[in-house]
């Protein structure tokens, strides 16, 4: 390996010294003070919107793990060329250490919890880095022109020892953290509240049981995971509380006993992303139990003007949801129950929003501890400022589940069957187009309430050749859902789904 390589290798073992040890100095302090989460915390909440989409539509949930790669990534050339422009005189490369230093501390300052703290595991760790660096490019100085093929090979083995030592520093430093915060045993002990009246249990007939359908209900560990949480809040029982303010006449703060004294509903509601593309996963439906919405409001009172609540996560996150949806008597809840447990973690634990009719990213605040009344023209929330629409009904849409697309079948009858949903309107109709022939009625399932979704299936006599399957819904109003074919971005995707299939 040549000079430069030796250099280059000094300064990736110095990076990698500077992770691991701010690992270990974050485990104690927060999870968002670690440089690389605390960084990819500023990169999430700065990602353009056209960027956002690409990155979702290509790495899908794998999206926080290539943030993670990518910054590991640029870490590795950064910290080599740190290692090959530091000079005893002219200490570049312990410069960009610094650089970077103050750029992780200021980015783990900007979480919306930080405390001075938080600045800690950069700013204890970079000196550590530096003090590294500059020792090993002190002994790699000190060597003679020509190769002195045992101090090299000490150098190296040192230089490996310290990578896996960082290295094992920082996965120790993540799984320390990781248990010490972990809230499973708070939920674990959790009993949920019966509600005066259960929901009616879903009949049999809601679930058509064709094989490749989605179920009725979606299982908690099959639900559709989307959020900006690089780690997910861990918020117990104990610790946490929601606070009502702003256009109210008495500011009220609730703890988790304060719930109890409280009337529960439970209800089957469908819950959806605006980022769902015609077609895709990000749906589920789920037995939710919680409080209503529009009780905890009027506790606090509202005063008139007021059109917007801002709904504030324990990790900053913001939606943006229309008062009057809240008040007009729908199950708009402060969930805590979810298919009878408690919320699972990575959904809300231990109490979140569900908002039926009105998409996840304007309502379904996941670990949430403030409700805000305010104003449309006072507040922004988070994906309202990078572009999407400050509004998000949902839009009347199916999905078709089988056959599933670019399958091959026999001739014969054929299943074609999927869900359809328009919340808080309710499906009246679907409708299947075999190629470019009629619209042809499908059967809908038992309707169990125009919140969830409604399963559909179509028996088709299918002949032989390739054939292209179409369905739309109609709503509970008698609106036909749209052929307009529309991206996700602002308000949600648009359009009839297709799927083409081959018939032998
Ligand atoms: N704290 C927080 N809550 C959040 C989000 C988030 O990023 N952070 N994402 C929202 C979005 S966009 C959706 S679609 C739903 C998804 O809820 P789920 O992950 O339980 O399916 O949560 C909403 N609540
Ligand atoms: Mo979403």
């Amino acid at each position: 390996m040549s000079a430069t390589g030796f250099r280059a290798l000094a300064g990736i073992v110095s990076a990698g010294a500077i992770l691991g040890v701010a690992e270990i100095v974050a485990a104690p302090i927060s999870a968002h003070s670690a440089p690389l989460v605390a960084v990819g915390d500023v990169v999430v909440k700065n990602t353009p919107l056209e960027f956002e989409r690409w990155a979702i539509e290509r790495f899908g949930t794998a999206d926080k793990l290539m943030l993670f790669i990518t910054m590991i990534a640029v870490s590795v050339i950064v910290a080599a060329v740190a290692g090959i422009v530091e000079r005893r005189r002219r200490p570049w490369g312990s410069g960009l250490f610094v650089v970077f230093g103050i750029a992780s501390a200021l980015a783990a300052l900007d979480n919306s919890n930080a405390r001075w703290t938080y600045a800690l595991p950069a700013l204890i760790a970079v000196p550590i880095g530096i003090a590294l660096l500059r020792w090993q490019l002190r002994a790699l100085d000190g060597w003679a022109d020509e190769a002195r093929t045992t101090d090299r090979r000490i150098f190296l083995g040192v230089a490996l020892g310290v990578g896996v030592g960082a290295a094992i520093l920082g996965i120790a430093g993540r799984v320390w953290g990781a248990f010490a915060r972990d809230v499973s045993d708070n939920r674990a002990a959790v009993r949920l509240p019966t509600p005066p009246t259960p929901v009616t249990p879903a009949p049999a007939g809601a679930d058509l049981k064709v094989p490749g359908l989605a179920s009725y209900i979606t299982d908690n560990s099959e639900f559709y995971l989307i959020d900006t949480a690089l780690v997910k809040p861990q918020v117990s029982t104990d610790d946490w509380s929601l606070r009502i303010h702003g256009l109210v006449d008495q500011e009220i703060t609730l703890s988790w006993a304060d719930l109890s004294a409280r009337k529960p509903v439970e209800k089957y509601i469908t819950l959806c992303c605006v980022s769902n593309p015609v077609g895709g996963s990000l749906i589920g439906n789920a037995k939710w139990l919680g409080y209503p919405l529009k009780d905890l409001l009027e506790e606090a009172g509202v005063q008139p003007g007021a059109d917007m609540v801002l709904s504030t996560s324990e990790d900053g996150w913001t939606a943006g949801s229309p008062l009057e949806v809240l008040l007009d008597g729908r199950d708009a809840m402060l969930a805590i129950g979810m298919n009878g447990e408690p919320l699972p973690i990575q959904n809300g634990f231990p109490a979140r929003l569900v908002v039926p009719g009105l998409y996840g990213y304007v309502s379904a605040t996941k670990w949430v501890r403030s409700l805000e009344v305010t104003r449309f023209d006072r507040a922004e929330a988070y994906w309202t400022k990078v572009g999407w629409s400050a509004r998000g009904p949902i839009k009347t849409a199916c999905r078709i589940d089988t056959p599933t697309k670019s399958s091959r079948k026999p001739s014969g009858l054929v299943a074609v069957a999927g869900v359809a949903w328009a919340q808080h309107r309710g499906i009246s109709a679907v409708e299947v187009q075999v190629d470019d022939g009629p619209w042809q009625k499908a059967r809908l399932a038992d309707d169990v309430s125009i919140d969830t979704w409604r399963q559909w299936v179509f028996e088709w006599d299918a002949q032989p050749g390739n054939h292209t399957l179409r369905a739309r819904a109609t709503d509970g109003t008698g609106e036909v859902q749209t052929a307009e074919e529309r991206d996700v971005v602002p308000d949600g995707a648009s359009g009839w789904p297709a799927c083409r299939v081959a018939i032998d």
